[in-house]
């Protein structure tokens, strides 16, 4: 599958790296990219081999610096509602993907940027990573669901103050604030994804992908709910050949072979 804006590459067995690729527009988000990921997304969505999603921008300065402001000035209204649910679609997909997605922020995440981070399972930042919703700026509130993903990070008045100020967050603020888990120098950026990739990569393709669903999905539930949900998701992993050969490979004291079974 061939791309104009994006790069989708797998550098190791198992693992995507996708790269925002406009960098000359510090790779803002027009409807053209936005229609690209979903492809990109919908590619690793279908690759049963896939373990893990790494998502980073092109260049030294942006992992993406929002929505496209040139494009979308001129958008009517019917366009903006399709450039919406475009950019909607995309984060639900991100979202959705059954195996870890993450970002990695090697610069400006602003607006649509910082929302498609956020719409990634976590965040590993560069100690250049910029973070923002500079939407009322443009006289707009964010629109890829960032007021939602923002205060569900970092707390109702943290997001509601960098949503209604446009204040913009270093990478130091950003962990601080539990936006960002970790913060690695410029040029470590790459290698500590993969670092982080291989080793979701040698574990058991289907642990992980319970593991993710019952987080994800049991956030959103009560409590008891949620571990009613966590056990179900649990007892299922005991019918998988990967729990046998997990546990068979401990107790014969060596290396388990998963299958993804
Ligand atoms: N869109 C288009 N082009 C952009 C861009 C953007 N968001 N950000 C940067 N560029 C372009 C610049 O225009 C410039 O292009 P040339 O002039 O070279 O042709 C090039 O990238 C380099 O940028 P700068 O020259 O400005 O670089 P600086 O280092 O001086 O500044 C900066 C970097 C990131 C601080 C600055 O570029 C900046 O403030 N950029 C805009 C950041 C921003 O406001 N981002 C939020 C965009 S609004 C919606 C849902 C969601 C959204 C919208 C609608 N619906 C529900 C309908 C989302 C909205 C947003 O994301």
């Amino acid at each position: 599958m061939s791309f104009q804006n994006l790069l989708l590459e797998q550098p190791e067995p198992g693992v995507y790296l996708l790269t925002l690729n406009r960098p000359q527009a510090l790779n803002a988000l027009n409807a053209a990219t936005l229609d690209e990921l979903t492809r990109a997304i919908a590619q690793v969505a279908g690759d049963a081999g896939a373990r893990v999603l790494l998502v980073t921008g092109a260049g030294e300065k942006a992992f993406v610096a929002g929505a496209d402001i040139t494009e979308m000035q001129a958008l009517s209204a019917e366009q903006a509602q399709a450039f919406s649910a475009s950019g909607m679609r995309v984060m639900h997909a991100l979202e959705a993907l059954p195996v870890p997605v993450i970002a990695l922020v090697n610069g400006y995440a602003l607006g649509g940027g910082c929302e498609l981070a956020m719409a990634c399972d976590w965040i590993i930042a560069s100690d250049r990573a910029v973070f923002g919703q500079p939407e009322v700026n443009l006289g707009i509130p964010p629109g890829f669901g960032g007021t939602q993903r923002l205060s569900r990070l970092v707390g109702r008045a943290r997001a509601l103050e960098l949503v209604t100020t446009a204040r913009q967050v270093k990478a130091d603020e950003a962990l601080a604030i539990g936006l960002v888990t970790r913060v690695v120098a410029a040029a470590e950026l790459r290698e500590a994804g993969l670092v982080v990739a291989r080793s979701i990569a040698a574990k058991g393709p289907v642990a992980v992908r319970l593991a993710k669903q019952a987080v994800q999905h049991g956030q959103d539930l009560d409590l008891a709910n949620a571990c009613v949900y966590e056990t179900s998701l649990f007892a299922l992993a005991f019918a998988t050949a990967d729990q046998k050969e997990g546990m068979r490979a401990f107790v014969e004291k060596r290396v388990p072979r998963f299958c993804g079974e």
